[in-house]
C-alpha cells in the first residue's frame, strides 16, 4: 500500500486528534463535526500532549463491521482485551501501553491487558487466552509480522474484531483484521539518513544497529535509510550492519565489536533509540567524545533526546507510540457501524540540536 505522507515540521504540528477523528470517523460520513468528534485535552492542544496526528488518505480502503462480519457492539459495554508484545523496558512500549490504558480509562472501557515479554509464542498464547476471559475487541501490538494465523481462526470463531497498532501483520484486512495504525517506518528511515547525511556532511564508512528480525519496522526502516543514502550520498558507505534486537544491552555489545573492527567508523544508524543509548555507553566507554561519532536513531524518548542536548546524539526520527487514542476511536466508530480506515498512516516529528532543549517535554 502507497503510504504518504507530509513531512511535519520540527514537532510543530497541526493540531491533532480532531483531525484524527474526523479522517477516522468521516470515513463513516459520520454525523459529528469535528470539533465533536473529539476535543484535544482540556487547556492544550492534543499535540502538546504528543497525541498521534494522522495523515488523511482520501483514496484509503475502508472497512465495515458489516464486511467484516462482526456483531453489533456497545464500546461502552464491552470488553477491550489488549496484547502487547515487548517487556515494558524500552520507554517506546511502557508509553505505548500507558496510551491504551488512559484512553480505556477516559472511555470508562474495561480492560483486560497482557505482555509478551518480547516472546512470540508468548504473544500467540496470550491473545488466546484475552478471547478466553471474554475480550469482545480486540487491539494487538504484534511482536512478529508472520505466525498469526492460529489467533486470527479463535478470534474469527469468536465474531471478535482485531485492531493492529504499530507493527504490521501479514494478514488480509477487513479479514483478518479491522485496520492498521502505525507510523511510515519508510518515512522514518529516508528522514534518519538526511539527518545522518546533515551531520556527517555526507561522506565517510557508517554502521547500521539493526532491528530485531522478522517485522516490517526492521525491514522498512532499514529500506528506507539505504534508499535515500544511495539517491542524496553515494559517499556515505554502509561497512557494517548488525541486529541489536532493538534493546540497549545488545546495542552496545554490537557497537563495542563495531570500533574493535572499524575503528574510524564515522556514523551509526540506530533502528530505536535504546541500541543509540548502547552506542552511547559502547563509544563512552572506549574514551570517544561527544559527538566524535555521528549517532542517529528512531523513537523520540525522552533519554535520546537529552542526549542530543548532550551532543552524544546527532538526530532522532520520532516514532510515536502513542496509540490510545486512535485505536478506540477506531474501535468506536467500527462498532457503530461507520466504515474505517483500512490503513491510518500517522505523522512523527523530529528532533535535532536546533530543538532538542526546547521540545524534551514532548518526548516520552
Ligand atoms: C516501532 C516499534 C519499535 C520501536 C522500538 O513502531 O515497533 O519497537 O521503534 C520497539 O523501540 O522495540
Amino acid at each position: 500500500m502507497k503510504r504518504t505522507i507530509h513531512r511535519p515540521q520540527l514537532l510543530t504540528r497541526p493540531v491533532v486528534v480532531a483531525l484524527a477523528a474526523a479522517v477516522v470517523l468521516t470515513a463513516g460520513a459520520c454525523t459529528k463535526s469535528e470539533d465533536e468528534a473529539s476535543a484535544a485535552p482540556s487547556g492544550s492542544s492534543a499535540a502538546d500532549a504528543g497525541q498521534q496526528v494522522v495523515t488523511p488518505e482520501p483514496g484509503g480502503k475502508n472497512c465495515t463491521a458489516d464486511a467484516y462480519g462482526a456483531k453489533k457492539i456497545d464500546l461502552k459495554s464491552a470488553t477491550v482485551g489488549f496484547s502487547q508484545s515487548e517487556k515494558e523496558a524500552n520507554p517506546f512500549r511502557i508509553a505505548e501501553t500507558k496510551s491504551i490504558k488512559d484512553e480505556a480509562g477516559k472511555r470508562g472501557v474495561k480492560l483486560l491487558t497482557a505482555n509478551a515479554q518480547s516472546q512470540f509464542s508468548k504473544q500467540i498464547s496470550d491473545v488466546q487466552d484475552l478471547l478466553a476471559k471474554g475480550a469482545d475487541l480486540l487491539v494487538v501490538a504484534p511482536l512478529n509480522s508472520d505466525g498469526w494465523e492460529p489467533v486470527l481462526r479463535a478470534a474469527a470463531a469468536k465474531h471478535v474484531p482485531i485492531v493492529t497498532i504499530d507493527r504490521k501483520i501479514n494478514a488480509t484486512a477487513c479479514k483478518d483484521y479491522v485496520s492498521f495504525i502505525a507510523s511510515d517506518f519508510v518515512e522514518q528511515g529516508k528522514r534518519a539518513a538526511d539527518q545522518m547525511i546533515e551531520a556527517t556532511g555526507g561522506k565517510g564508512e557508517i554502521a547500521i544497529l539493526l532491528g530485531a528480525a522478522g517485522n516490517n519496522v526492521t525491514t522498512e526502516r532499514t529500506k528506507g535509510f539505504k534508499d535515500r543514502i544511495a539517491e542524496k550520498a553515494p559517499g556515505l558507505k554502509v561497512v557494517f550492519q548488525q541486529t541489536g534486537d532493538f534493546t540497549r544491552e545488545k546495542g552496545q555489545q554490537v557497537t563495542e565489536q563495531l570500533i574493535q573492527s572499524k575503528p574510524g567508523i564515522k556514523g551509526i544508524y540506530a533502528e530505536n533509540d535504546e541500541m543509540g543509548l548502547g552506542a552511547e555507553a559502547a563509544l563512552k566507554g572506549a574514551g570517544k567524545k561527544p559527538g566524535a561519532v555521528k549517532i542517529v536513531t528512531v523513537d523520540g524518548t525522552r533519554n535520546a533526546v537529552q542526549a542530543i542536548a548532550d551532543g552524544w546524539i546527532s538526530g532522532v526520527i520520532e516514532s510515536n507510540p502513542r496509540f490510545g487514542p486512535l485505536a478506540f476511536q477506531t474501535l468506536e466508530a467500527f462498532t457503530q457501524g461507520k466504515p474505517v480506515p483500512q490503513d491510518i498512516v500517522i505523522q512523527d516529528g523530529a528532533y535535532d540540536a536546533k530543538n532538542a532543549r526546547q521540545d524534551l517535554g514532548k518526548a516520552y
